[in-house]
């Protein structure tokens, strides 16, 4: 993890099944969340990964209740949601977040936070763990996600 007074873990989810849900905006620091995930994901020695796409974060929620009732151990959500001239913004993140939470305390499937919700690409490039990024934020939340379930 990575950001002041982020914690270094060191984890073992092998045998843990995890699912990483992945809205498909703003395609190119999509494909750095999900290879952030990924990548952290095999680090921690996770070999049962599925991944689901949805059109927008508004969608992840529904995605994540649906892994979590199939038996996921914990789901990683992913999204990119970058501020425009109308609310729309607004209602998007605060559909996502809440839905993901509802998600995570209404089954106990711990679901990592991975949407993104920045006012322009610039910042969520610098956010998507993909070369001169200074922060892999995908990579964040599968660590998260895995480092609860080992918690609880
Ligand atoms: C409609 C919309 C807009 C304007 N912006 C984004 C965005 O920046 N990121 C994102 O993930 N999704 C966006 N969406 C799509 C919504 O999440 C959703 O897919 C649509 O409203 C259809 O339900």
């Amino acid at each position: 993890m990575s950001g002041a007074g982020a914690p270094t873990l060191e984890l073992d989810g092998s045998g843990l099944r995890v699912v990483v849900v992945a809205a498909s905006w703003h395609d190119v620091v999509m494909d750095g969340l999900v290879a952030g995930a990924h990548r952290a994901l095999e680090r921690a020695g996770v070999a049962d990964v599925a991944l689901v796409r949805v059109p927008g974060s508004f969608e992840l929620p529904v995605a994540a209740l649906h892994a979590a009732r199939a038996g996921a151990d914990a789901v990683v959500a992913l999204g990119v949601v970058i501020r425009g001239g109308t609310p729309h913004f607004d209602y998007v993140c605060h559909a996502a977040t809440q839905g993901l939470t509802d998600v995570a305390l209404q089954t106990g499937t711990p679901v990592g936070f991975g949407v993104l919700t920045c006012d322009d690409e610039a910042q969520a490039l610098d956010r998507a763990g993909l070369e001169g990024s200074r922060e892999d934020k995908g990579a964040e939340a599968a660590e998260a996600a895995v480092a609860t379930v080992l918690a609880l």
